[in-house]
């Protein structure tokens, strides 16, 4: 599903596994999507390495980072195995009814490996940091994945995993960014962009997850070959330069309402209180910001903004 992208980056060496260091602000977990390596993505242009496992949409992961002092971006350890033939690597559009004949017994198994490895990471952080705020980002495969951590495994060929704890959830996750998600179910109150159309392996059960519906916001658009059972890779591929600062917004706001106020209310959103420009973002990824003065809004415009902007197109999934 990477064509292209996947295609021009390069294996380097998977590095280390998620941080149980407490972050002094939000810790971001995110799960990328199939066929993107283990490694962090290099983004020459901007002389970063994005933190592992954290794929293309990591990019969003470091312009929250840029924004929201102390935020810690880290990725989840699983295969992310592409299910499609490397012929399609750089095809814009997917036959279909190909896509239902494919052998999905190694997608099945990464994705499974996926939902218990983002449990066990997200318990594990918790254990370390009680009090710690936690964020979830999943694009395509990992947007399964994080969404299989909320909801359960979807069955139909996927384990039926537990998900994580409700009480969990409430107390410590502040925002959960879902970006392509072949679970995706149309015309739900999460949904963002303009697909109508039920993914490819749309969600059978949302009993558990359901109560989260104020903290997820789900992008999908018209004829994605995944979340909208469409037929084009293009759009799939098309989320991180039209909606990556929309999804960053996302991410830091859910933070500062839960920071800010104990009620929710996100009245303060433009508070300065978190909002500071980070020079220690993440462990893995060398930070570009230079400024030093506090940040008036969560994303600003600016040099900054325009560095990380910058980032996103050169990533365009
Ligand atoms: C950012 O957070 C670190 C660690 O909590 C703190 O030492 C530093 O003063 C903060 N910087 C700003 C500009 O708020
Ligand atoms: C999940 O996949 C990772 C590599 O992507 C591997 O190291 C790990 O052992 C797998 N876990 C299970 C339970 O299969
Ligand atoms: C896809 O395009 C890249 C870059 O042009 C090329 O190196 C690669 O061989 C192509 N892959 C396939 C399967 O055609
Ligand atoms: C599907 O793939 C799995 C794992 O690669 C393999 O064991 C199995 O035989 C395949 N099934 C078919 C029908 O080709
Ligand atoms: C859906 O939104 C995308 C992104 O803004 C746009 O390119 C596309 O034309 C829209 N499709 C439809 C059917 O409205
Ligand atoms: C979602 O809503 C649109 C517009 O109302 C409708 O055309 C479409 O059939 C709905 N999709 C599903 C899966 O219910
Ligand atoms: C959906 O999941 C919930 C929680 O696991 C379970 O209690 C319920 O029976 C499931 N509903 C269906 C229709 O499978
Ligand atoms: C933040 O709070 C506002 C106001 O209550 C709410 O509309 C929004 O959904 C919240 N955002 C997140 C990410 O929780
Ligand atoms: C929790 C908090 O800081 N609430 C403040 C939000 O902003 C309004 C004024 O804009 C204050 O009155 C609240 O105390």
């Amino acid at each position: 599903m990477r064509g292209l992208f996947t295609a021009t980056i390069g294996m380097l060496a998977a590095l280390a596994t998620a941080d149980t260091t407490c972050a002094p602000g939000l810790y971001i977990l995110i799960a990328r999507g199939s066929g993107e390596p283990a490694a962090g993505t290099p983004v020459p242009k901007q002389g970063i390495t994005l933190p592992p496992f954290t794929g293309s949409i990591g990019a969003v992961g470091e312009l929250v980072a840029s924004q929201l002092n102390g935020t810690v971006v880290a990725g989840v350890d699983y295969p992310a195995t592409n299910p499609l033939p490397s012929t399609d690597d750089n095809e814009t559009t997917i036959d279909p009814s190909d896509f239902k004949s494919l052998n999905l017994t190694d997608y099945h198994s990464s994705v499974n490996n996926g939902t218990s490895s983002i449990i066990d990471e997200v318990n594990q952080y918790h254990k370390a940091c009680p009090d710690g705020k936690i964020a979830l980002i999943g694009y395509s495969q990992g947007a399964q994945v994080v969404m299989n951590s909320l909801c359960g495994g979807s069955g139909d060929g996927f384990n039926t995993d537990e998900p994580l704890s409700p009480a969990l959830v409430k107390s410590n996750i502040v925002s959960v960014a879902i970006v392509a998600d072949p679970t995706h179910i149309a015309n739900l109150t999460i949904d963002r962009g303009n697909s109508t159309q039920d993914g490819v392996f749309s969600r059978q059960n949302t009993t558990v997850c359901q109560q989260y519906d104020n903290i997820i916001a789900s992008w999908c658009d018209a004829d994605d070959a995944f979340c909208d059972s469409g037929d084009s890779i293009a759009v799939h591929e098309s989320y991180l330069g039209i909606y990556g600062k929309e999804i960053a917004e996302w991410v830091g706001e859910g933070y500062v309402n839960a920071t800010t106020s104990q009620s929710g209310s996100g009245s303060n959103a433009t508070g300065t209180a978190t909002t500071t420009p980070s020079t220690t973002a993440t462990a893995t990824a060398t930070s570009t910001t230079t400024s030093t003065g506090a940040a008036s809004a969560l994303v600003r415009d600016g040099g900054l903004l325009l560095g990380m902007m910058g980032l996103l197109s050169v990533l365009a999934l």
